[in-house]
C-alpha cells in the first residue's frame, strides 16, 4: 500500500517520470558487439537496437545470432520467476531464426504487441502461415489452425514442426493489436484484459514466454512490467515501478521507450491495485 501511495503521488508532482528520466538506458558496461558483426548487420530491424552479449539468446548452429534476450523477472518472497525472451519482429531473412529460437527454448507461447504495418511502415514480417495453411521457414514448418479474436486481439494456435527431427508441438500465438509503437494502447482496460489473457495462459508453462513488438523494446517493456506489477500486487509485495524497467533494462537495452509509455502503465498499475485485477479479466470473459 505504501508503495502504491507514493507512486500515486509521484505521478501528481511528476516525480515518476523525472526518475523514468534519469534512468540508464543501456546498463553501464554491457557490451552489444555481436549485434555488429558484420554477418549480422542484415539480422536487426533497427541498427539502434542491439541485445546485450551476455543475455542475448544464443541460436544452436553456426550462425547463433538473433536480436533477442532473456529477460527474467523474480517475484520476491515467492518462488515465481517469469522468464521472457524479449525480441525484435522477425524480418524475412530472420524468420527460420525465430523459429528455430522458439523451438530450441522450449517456448509454447508468443506474445505479439504489433501489427505488421503501422502507418504504412513494415514494423514486422508475417512470420506465420493464413489460418489452415502450412508454411516452411528453414527446418521448420508451421500450420495454423485458428484465429479467433475481438477489435483489440487475435489468438492462433499453430503446430510447430522441426522437419528434421520430425517432432511437433503446439504454440499459442496472441497478438495485440490496438498499440502503435511509440505510444500507448488506445484503451487501458482492454490492455488490462490482454496482460491478464497472458498470464491465464501462461500458468503452467515453465519455459520462457517470447514477447515481440517491432524493435523488442518499448511496448515490450511495458507488457513485462504489467504482469510483472500484478505478480507483484497478487503476492503482497510493494511494487516500485523503477525498479522493474531498471531490472528489465539489465537485461535487455531501452526496455519502456517513451515516457507516455512509463506513464500508462504506472497508472494502469494504479488501477489494477484500485480495482483488483479479476475485474479486467472477467470483463474479457463476457465479450
Ligand atoms: N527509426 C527509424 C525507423 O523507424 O525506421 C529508422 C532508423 C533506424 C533510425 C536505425 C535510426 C537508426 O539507427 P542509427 O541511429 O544507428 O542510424
Ligand atoms: N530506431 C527505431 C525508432 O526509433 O523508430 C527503433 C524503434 C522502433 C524503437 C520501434 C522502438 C520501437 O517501438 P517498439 O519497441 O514498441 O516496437
Amino acid at each position: 500500500r505504501e508503495s502504491m501511495i507514493q507512486l500515486a503521488d509521484g505521478l501528481i508532482t511528476g516525480t515518476v517520470l523525472a526518475q523514468f528520466d534519469q534512468l540508464y538506458r543501456k546498463k553501464p558496461g554491457m557490451t552489444m558487439s555481436c549485434a555488429k558483426l558484420p554477418q549480422n548487420i542484415s539480422k536487426n530491424r533497427y541498427r539502434d537496437i542491439s541485445p546485450y552479449d551476455a543475455t542475448r539468446v544464443i541460436l544452436k548452429s553456426n550462425e547463433d545470432y538473433i536480436n533477442a534476450n532473456y529477460i527474467n523477472m523474480e517475484i520476491p518472497s515467492s518462488s515465481i520467476i517469469n522468464q521472457y525472451i524479449a525480441c525484435q519482429g522477425p524480418l524475412p531473412n530472420t524468420c527460420p531464426d525465430f523459429w528455430q529460437m522458439t523451438w530450441e527454448q522450449g517456448s509454447s507461447m508468443v506474445v505479439m504487441l504489433t501489427t505488421q504495418v503501422e502507418r504504412g511502415r513494415v514494423k514486422c514480417h508475417q512470420y506465420w502461415p493464413e489460418p489452415s495453411g502450412s508454411a516452411s521457414y528453414g527446418n521448420f514448418q508451421i500450420t495454423c489452425h485458428s484465429e479467433e479474436g475481438n477489435p483489440a486481439y487475435v489468438f492462433r494456435e499453430m503446430t510447430l514442426t522441426n522437419l528434421e527431427k520430425e517432432e511437433s508441438r503446439q504454440l499459442t500465438q496472441i497478438q495485440y493489436i490496438a498499440w502503435p509503437d511509440h505510444g500507448v494502447p488506445d484503451d487501458s482496460s482492454d490492455f488490462l484484459d490482454f496482460v491478464c489473457l497472458v498470464r491465464k495462459k501462461r500458468a503452467g508453462r515453465e519455459e520462457p514466454v517470447v514477447v515481440h513488438c517491432s524493435a523488442g523494446i518499448g511496448r515490450t517493456g511495458v507488457l513485462i512490467t504489467m504482469e510483472t506489477a500484478m505478480c507483484l500486487i497478487e503476492c503482497n509485495q510493494p511494487v516500485y515501478p523503477l525498479d522493474i524497467v531498471r531490472t528489465m533494462r539489465d537485461q535487455r537495452a531501452m526496455m519502456i521507450q517513451t515516457p507516455s509509455q512509463y506513464r500508462f502503465v504506472c497508472e494502469a498499475i494504479l488501477k489494477v491495485y484500485e480495482e483488483g485485477f479479476d475485474k479486467p479479466l472477467k470483463a474479457s470473459l463476457h465479450k
